[in-house]
């Protein structure tokens, strides 16, 4: 059995990094000694049983690396999952979604497949929680005039923000840092989220992003380096990818109550209430990510966000800024969004997550 980190945490937040790694190793050591996950039914098409876990005698697939979670039956957590990388799903939508990806090994198709198919009735055919605009909320600070608006919902651009020479001398030092897994806990909440990359911390003891850099980054975005999670950077190589995610917790109870649709079912409640961090968890105020590679590196691997219709390619030395949250802690649905599959070559980031200071 996986191991479930008990708190619902949005993809691509940082916890503890001992905490994180003790769990990993543990799910992995687990996930390695064989307890394969039989899904029956995925298919009676020999040929299409590709993973490592083989084939039943009637005729349906294993998935290699994917587990039960403890106490939901129904979502499976794969951990090193051949196409999927390391995530988590309802067990019928993963069967789906391992299928239709080995029908079409075009890497940059991989999270439109996981949108079109990680779905749940529940929410009215769409694979994350809806929720409700906020129309009560006071505004943020404004940012540098610099900033080009991609969309005036709030998604901003520098094309500059470093030299394409620092951008490659930070990917050079990076490769000499330890990495750690690009890991999703997001507890029982009903969603498909699986990610393929690898993660680096990147704390001040390491000389890869300059002090001015961390400056400039709290001038143009109006933010005090105070409020700076621990940087991060993320590689990607062909088949990599992040599939959609908002940086953050629903936690929309936090300010007006429940609108979360569903929040009343037990698997909702379990998700927000049981197993949350959300009431006394720091939220983020912005993402700040910084390209370090572009077209000459990667082909593919954009930026994807499919509810403002936004697609930005990576442009090395440029960065983007968004607001994943309202000013009051609630989640802005809107900025959706992920990395879409890496066709070739390879792609680097620097993500700087930036706290609202008041939820420390
Ligand atoms: O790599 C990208 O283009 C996006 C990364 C991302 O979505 C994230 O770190 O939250």
């Amino acid at each position: 059995m996986l191991v479930h980190q008990p708190i619902v945490l949005a993809s691509g937040w940082h916890i503890p990094l001992l905490l994180t790694i003790s769990l990993l190793e543990l799910a992995v050591s687990l996930s390695l000694k064989g307890d394969l996950l039989e899904l029956s039914g995925s298919t009676n098409n020999k040929s299409n049983c590709t993973g490592k876990g083989g084939q039943r005698s009637d005729g349906s697939c294993r998935l290699e690396g994917c587990q039960v979670s403890a106490g939901t039956p129904d979502i499976v957590s794969c951990l090193d999952h051949p196409d999927l990388g390391l995530g988590e799903c309802p067990a019928k939508d993963a069967r789906e979604i391992a299928h239709r990806l080995r029908k079409h090994p075009k890497t940059a198709k991989v999270t439109d497949i996981i949108r079109e198919l990680g779905t749940n009735p529940v929410y009215h055919n769409e694979r994350w929680a809806r929720l409700d605009a906020n129309t009560n909320q006071s505004s943020w600070a404004s940012i540098a005039s610099t900033w080009q608006v991609l969309h005036k919902h709030g998604l901003y651009f520098i094309p500059d923000f470093m030299s394409e020479n620092d951008a490659d001398s930070i990917v050079e030092r990076l490769k000499d840092l330890p990495t750690h897994f690009s890991n999703i806990y997001h507890g029982n909440f009903l969603k498909c989220e699986f990610r393929k990359s690898t993660t680096w911390d990147i704390t001040t003891d390491y000389d890869v992003l300059p002090k001015s850099a961390r400056e400039e980054i709290g001038s143009l975005t109006n933010s005090n380096l105070a409020d700076f999670e621990v940087t991060q950077a993320a590689r990607y190589h062909p088949g990599d990818f992040y599939s959609e995610h908002f940086d953050d917790g629903p936690c929309n109870h936090l300010s007006n109550g429940t609108n979360v649709e569903g929040l009343n079912s037990d698997r909702m409640h379990n998700a927000f209430f049981i197993n949350s961090a959300c009431d006394d968890t720091p939220r983020r105020s912005g993402t700040f990510l910084v390209y370090l590679t572009g077209s000459k590196e990667g082909i593919g691997g954009a930026t994807y966000f499919p509810r403002l219709g936004v697609r930005v390619p990576a442009q090395k030395g440029g960065a983007i800024f968004f607001r994943p949250t309202h000013p009051d802690g609630t989640l802005d649905p809107m900025l959706l969004h992920a990395a879409e599959g890496l066709e070739s070559g390879e792609k680097y980031v620097i993500q700087q997550w930036i706290r609202n200071p008041q939820f420390r």
